[in-house]
């Protein structure tokens, strides 16, 4: 029986700028989940711990990173680790991350594929590996496993290693190391370990193609992220057994918090943030706010909603409201701006025109304003190029909020 952990896209050093100060317990998030995945294959006596590409974010990390993560492995003599360069950290020559001095009192039990090769795993198993040495390709890297897997003895159980994107149509870019869906089979390998995207993908090539994901999420919205698979593997030809084991450190949540109903939206929060308070230093959380409101409004559910996110380790706001006018500021705007009045009032009748609806709530215009005949509406259009039928209601909330900002940032 063979047992091992395979892993990829560590992507450690990764920067986190968008999220300014509060990046730094993010990196280091990702070298304690390392050294939980690499605690977990020695606990358990595996027989490997296969990374199979993106260790780190980029060739130029920090050189105190890779001192870190070159003390790390050696603190877990008693795994085989197994790296392989992927497309963010390719083995590229002398200036790439493999090639730093740490590297040269690498413990024994580590192995930095730097070109194809073979190594065995136990007396019966061997893993052949295909690094990345350029940041893109239209080739596929599994290929250079055929004729390794082809020299080793048919009554082994062999492992292959690699980097790129799952062929899928309409899934990857075509220079973006496209690795074939039979490349598992076509090699005659038991099991196909590769990294590149970040989400569990288990179901390729009969099960015998693994994308294990990241095991430390780093964005929003990646709900199979944090995992890394544990595979067991009887004797040559059967199925791997593949457990997905979760080493995440921190949680990535998200809610959105519609103003259409806010009652409901704070109910929502509650339990949201409920949920995460009782270990707040793990929780990246991200609240967008949708819907319609006036400006006061938002300035102070946006203060609000900052406090209590503020005991989170990360707590991010997106606005991605609309503006809404009070009666008294709607008042002023036909008031002062009757030009701007009337124009609200000719893109509800385009809106008329062009989707053969009325522009309900979100109408600005006082009942009043003349609006354009269906004559002048298309001479209008007509002269930039626009056909009317082409127009989506989207178009009308777009043009009205992009109106509404400017005169609010004009009169601010
Ligand atoms: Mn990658």
């Amino acid at each position: 029986m063979l047992r091992f952990l395979h892993t990829a896209d560590w992507q450690l050093g990764a920067r986190f700028s968008q999220f300014g100060s509060q990046g730094t317990p993010l990196r280091a998030a990702r070298l304690t989940t390392l050294q939980r995945a690499l605690d977990y294959a020695q606990t358990h006596a595996l027989d490997a711990f296969l990374i199979a590409g993106d260790l780190f974010e980029d060739n130029h990390v920090d050189d105190s990173l890779v001192v870190s993560v070159v003390d790390l492995f050696a603190n877990f003599s008693r795994v085989p680790i197994f790296i392989l360069p992927g497309n963010h950290d390719p083995f590229t020559g002398p200036d790439c991350v493999w090639q730093r001095k740490s590297w040269r009192k690498i413990a024994p039990h580590v192995r930095v594929f730097t070109e194809p090769g073979t190594h065995p795993l136990s007396a019966d198993a061997f893993l052949v590996a295909s690094p990345l040495r350029q940041k893109r390709s239209m080739v596929d890297p599994s290929l250079a496993l055929v004729a390794l897997a082809a020299a080793l003895p048919a009554s082994a159980i062999k492992i292959g290693l690699t980097h790129g994107a799952l062929a899928i149509e309409g899934k990857h870019q075509p220079n973006d190391f496209p690795i074939s869906l039979q490349a598992a089979s076509r090699a005659g390998l038991d099991y196909l370990g590769v990294g590149h995207w970040h989400n569990w993908l288990v179901d390729t090539d009969g099960g015998r193609i693994i994308m294990p994901g990241t095991p430390e999420p780093d964005r929003f919205g990646h709900d199979q992220a944090g995992m890394g698979a544990l595979v067991e593997i009887a004797q040559p030809g059967q199925k791997p057994h593949v457990t997905a084991i979760p080493f995440a450190t921190l949680s990535w949540q998200t809610l959105t918090f519609d103003l259409q109903n806010e009652a409901a939206a704070r109910a929502a929060l509650d339990s949201f943030l409920a949920a995460y308070r009782s270990h707040p230093d793990k929780a990246v959380l991200r609240i967008t706010l949708t819907g319609s409101s006036s400006a006061q409004h938002l300035a102070t559910l946006q203060e609000e909603l900052s406090t209590r996110l503020a005991p989170f380790l990360v707590g991010q706001l997106v606005d991605d409201t609309r503006l809404e006018l009070s009666p008294v500021e709607l008042e002023a705007l036909h008031q002062r701006h009757p030009l701007l009045s009337q124009i609200f009032a000719d893109i509800d009748q385009l809106e008329r025109f062009a989707t053969g609806q009325n522009a309900g709530s979100v109408s600005i215009a006082r009942p009043t304003d003349s609006a354009l005949s269906l004559a002048e509406a298309q001479a209008l259009l007509g002269s930039s190029r626009i056909e009317l039928a082409q127009l989506t209601r989207a178009d009308f909330v777009f043009l009205r909020q992009t109106l509404l900002r400017q005169l609010q940032e004009v009169s601010a």
